[in-house]
């Protein structure tokens, strides 16, 4: 009897388990996975119930039976347990199906990005990553990359081939993504993000000494949000640049200088050499003039 109380508390537990309302889904990509790992586990649950309850009767039924008799050939019950377990096989096939199939858990060869779509090109390195904005010509590291939420982005996933990288995995576990980065290689994945927020980036892969450096943040934002950053971005690589050409200018201007400073002390020199020379039979004021001259330079 008692043993017969825990099981419906096992079961009970189970229940609960299984109907306690899942967390709100971050992306399409989560949704689908979500969806597809309930609609398995409620076709789960009552097989396993079914399966534990015939154990559980037949154990109990027969605890004192010290002569067992198997069961003869009964060709309905084959028949019946045959037929179950592939109609449970074909519901769990199709299901899968469909969502394996969907072109932002498989991305489809022909499915490039629109015009409204954001594409970034994910680069793992060892040990790091860096994100490219293909249009917006911006490039970022790991803690920065920026998407808007309800819009498609496209990740180009990656591995430095110049850098002789080794393979690393893009992982965003809240979004439902995850993609190969093979140097040489290009592989899309593609995500529509409906909660704003930071989502945690991991290497997939056991790359190296460094894999355990290999996180990255996306921030996830509205879309007038996401083009203020965008814009921002594009401003500070503005300034960077604008920043580097005075610079280098100020560089060329100074070496320029430096030069003509130069060539100037030559000349000079090689003036007061001479007037030096000219100076021993000349008056003695000349001298003071050139002393002053070359003071001043
Ligand atoms: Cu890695």
């Amino acid at each position: 009897m008692k043993r017969t109380r825990s099981v419906l508390v096992l079961c009970a537990g189970l229940f609960l388990f299984a109907v306690e309302p899942a967390a709100a889904q971050n992306s399409i990509n989560d949704q689908l996975i979500g969806d597809l790992n309930n609609v398995l586990l409620y076709a789960a649950i009552p097989i396993t119930l079914l399966v534990q309850a015939i154990l559980i009767y037949a154990v109990f039924k027969f605890r004192n039976n010290d002569e067992p008799r198997p069961t003869q050939e009964n060709r309905r019950l084959e028949i019946t347990w045959t037929v179950a377990t592939a109609i449970v096989l074909l519901f769990v096939g199709l299901a899968s199906y469909q969502v394996m199939a969907d072109p932002f858990i498989t991305h489809q060869y022909d499915d490039e990005p629109g015009p409204d779509d954001v594409e970034i090109e994910v680069v793992a390195f060892n040990y790091g990553w860096e994100f490219n904005y293909e249009n917006e010509d911006i490039s970022v590291g790991a803690e920065e990359p920026v998407i808007p939420t309800d819009t498609e982005v496209y990740f180009d996933v990656t591995a430095d081939e110049e850098q002789n990288s080794y393979i690393h995995g893009f992982h965003v576990p809240d979004l439902g993504l995850k993609q190969d980065a093979n140097p040489g290689q290009h592989h899309m994945v593609k995500t529509e993000v409906y909660n704003e927020g930071e989502y945690q980036g991991y290497c997939s892969k056991y790359c190296g000494v460094g894999h355990s450096n290999m996180y990255f943040t996306i921030t996830a934002v509205d879309d007038g949000e996401y083009q203020d950053w965008v814009e921002e971005q594009q401003a500070e690589n503005g300034d960077e640049e604008a920043a580097e050409e005075e610079e280098m200018m100020d560089e060329a201007a100074e070496e320029e200088e430096a030069a003509a400073e130069e060539e100037e002390a030559a000349e000079d020199a090689q003036a007061a050499e001479e007037e030096e020379a000219a100076g021993e039979e000349d008056e003695p004021g000349d001298e003071g003039e050139d002393g002053e001259d070359t003071g001043d330079e």
